[in-house]
């Protein structure tokens, strides 16, 4: 496997569309000594960092052959612009239901070959009719994983700043007389508008799906005022800046939580890393495998695909990273103890209080960008 940090380019996987430095006699020369043959044996995927783990990519590579380049982004948005503008060179990507949804309909994405999925059948039924809201007849794409957006917290460091500090509520990030606790060890967010707004409003008791601008300002305001306590919003950084002890509480996804605690606990640092789903209600995403439009390797990206819906396979991912996964023959290899893990399964009574995200129109999304922006940027 081959990874590759987001920024930095891709190599000659991408000889076709003329990859920097090489000039188009040297693409033209690359192919005629086996850059064709290798790129067959390709499969560029676009995933979030520690989303699918080594272990179960060497055991599609050496179940098929095919080698995988691992390319990570750092936010949705990125993802997304990349697909918009085509020539992406990924072969297969992992966009959230909601950025999948327009990506769909910006015409983004292949249409999937079902004679090449036959572990299709795999997947849970009631998630895939879920998901036909996004994905009209699941023909653009497969769930992959999924999970709540949450409170991910050093449970010393927190209550060594405030005693009974309210980890399971919102307050503890979205009330500045109680965020100010925490700034000096460490705040951090997903850098994800649309998530962190949803929540927001849906916190403030408004509509997460609004499209009124005063709304979004009332979001905003809420946002600006714990502000100065946040210290960044380095998706990526999230998972070792807990299991480091650098940061203290996030705003961030469930499974990153198991992960810095397990991480910390492999480094024998004594750092503990909690979870949990805020009272207050919050979002559960679905991400999605789905092909670029443009894929130089589609008939790799379907056996990728394909790999991914074996239910050991599958089932290995749940157990290593913590998300709950969309195939329902994959349950039975989820290990007891992540089954029973009411922050990875959320239990009856809070699955109520959890909402699905949901398409926003145009001058919505706008405005929430720049409101993003501005409060990130602290202007
Ligand atoms: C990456 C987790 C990504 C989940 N560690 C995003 N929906």
């Amino acid at each position: 496997m081959n990874i590759h940090t987001p920024g930095r380019f891709r190599p000659a996987t991408l000889c076709a569309r003329l990859a920097h430095g090489l000039t188009a006699s040297a693409c033209i020369f690359l192919s005629a000594i086996g850059g064709a043959a290798s790129q067959d044996r390709t499969v560029t995927i676009a995933a979030w960092a520690d989303y699918i783990p080594p272990e179960v990519i060497s055991g599609f590579e050496a179940k098929t052959g095919i080698d995988v380049v691992y390319d990570t982004f750092d936010s949705l948005e990125i993802l997304e612009t990349k697909l918009l503008t085509g020539g992406s060179g990924y072969d297969l990507v992992l966009p959230s239901a909601l950025v999948a949804n327009r990506l769909i309909q910006a015409g983004a994405l292949q249409k999937l070959d079902r004679e090449k999925l036959g572990n299709h059948a795999n997947l849970d039924p009631d998630i895939l009719a879920f998901l036909a809201k996004h994905d009209e007849g699941n023909r653009y794409g497969v769930p992959y994983l999924w999970g709540t957006t949450g409170i991910l917290y050093n449970p010393a460091l927190v209550s060594d700043r405030l005693e009974n500090a309210p980890v399971g509520s919102l307050d503890v990030l979205f009330d500045p007389a109680i965020a100010a606790h925490f700034a000096d060890c460490g705040i951090a967010m997903i850098d994800s508008p649309e998530e962190v707004v949803a929540i927001a409003l849906n916190y403030l008791g408004l509509d997460p799906f609004t499209d009124s601008a005063a709304d979004l300002e009332k979001a905003e305001a809420l946002l600006t005022s714990v502000r100065p306590y946040i210290r960044h919003f380095r998706t990526g950084a999230l998972i070792n800046g807990l299991a480091d002890g650098d940061l203290c509480l996030v705003l961030g996804w469930s499974g990153d939580a198991g992960l810095a605690h397990a991480r910390a606990l492999e480094a024998g640092n004594g750092i503990e890393v909690a979870y949990s789903i805020p009272q207050e209600g919050t979002e559960v995403f679905f991400d999605f495998l789905s092909i670029p439009v443009d894929a130089p390797n589609p008939e790799n990206a379907h056996a990728f695909m394909n790999y991914m819906m074996e239910p050991a396979a599958i089932a290995e991912v749940t157990n290593q990273y913590f998300y709950p996964n969309g195939n329902k023959a994959a349950f039975e290899y989820v290990a007891e103890e992540v089954k029973n893990d009411p922050n990875v399964y959320p239990p009856e009574d809070l699955m109520d209080k959890l909402f699905p995200n949901l398409p926003r129109d145009h001058r919505t999304l706008r405005l929430l960008t720049r409101s993003w922006t501005r409060f990130k940027t602290g202007s």
